[in-house]
């Protein structure tokens, strides 16, 4: 994978000024996914709720700004998808440990949900569920892999989705994790 290499020396220095943590959900339960972010905003969860903020929770910090590459990146994938004008201003990184899993949810945080997301995928390979608009949908099962570019938008922007828990194994360059960025348009 050509971006690789990069995406991981750029997530390095993001990690260190806005370490990963596991956020507590509205309900009260500590997801078992690690997250940070970059940007203008980040997402954030916690007994208040799920929102986008300006300033690191944890840090009380801004988070690390989005890097050109990154953009170009999400950018060049819209294009090819027929998204030409989409403009990410921040991106959501998730980090799964063995046995972390996503439940079904939709993505309805951002302002603008006729902007697409951009998923990359680095590192162990997962089950993606991907359902209809309803909670109640069955979900097709998508195997991801290290590499893999999505584009998510249109009619399925707002799709029920998740990701089943990761088996166990080690990446040869990623390790014994693996990385979800979306790049998105949330302002
Ligand atoms: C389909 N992340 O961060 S990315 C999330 O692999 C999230 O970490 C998953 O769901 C992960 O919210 C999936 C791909 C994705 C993102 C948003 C979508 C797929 C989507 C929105 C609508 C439909
Ligand atoms: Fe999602």
């Amino acid at each position: 994978m050509p971006f690789a290499p990069l995406l991981l020396a750029v997530l390095g220095e993001i990690a260190a000024v806005a370490p990963f943590r596991n956020m507590l959900t509205p309900g009260g339960q500590r997801m078992s996914v690690a997250m940070t972010n970059c940007g203008a905003v980040g997402w954030v969860t916690d007994r208040k709720g799920y929102r986008y903020e300006r300033l690191d929770p944890e840090t009380g910090r801004p988070w690390p700004p989005l890097p050109d590459g990154l953009i170009e990146l999400a950018q060049r994938a819209a294009v090819e998808a027929g998204f030409p004008a989409f403009r990410p201003d921040v991106c959501l990184i998730n980090r799964y440990e063995p046995g972390a899993r996503m439940s079904l949810h939709q993505d309805r945080d951002e302002r603008d949900l006729s902007a697409p997301i951009v998923s990359v995928s680095l590192g162990l390979g997962a089950t993606f569920l991907f359902g209809g608009l309803k909670r109640s949908d069955r979900p097709y099962r998508l195997p991801l892999s290290h590499g893999d570019v999505l584009v998510w938008g249109g009619e399925k922007r707002l799709a029920y989705h998740g990701v089943a828990p990761v088996a166990d194994g080690c990446h040869e360059s990623v390790g014994r994790m693996r990385i979800n960025l979306t790049l998105r348009h949330a302002l």
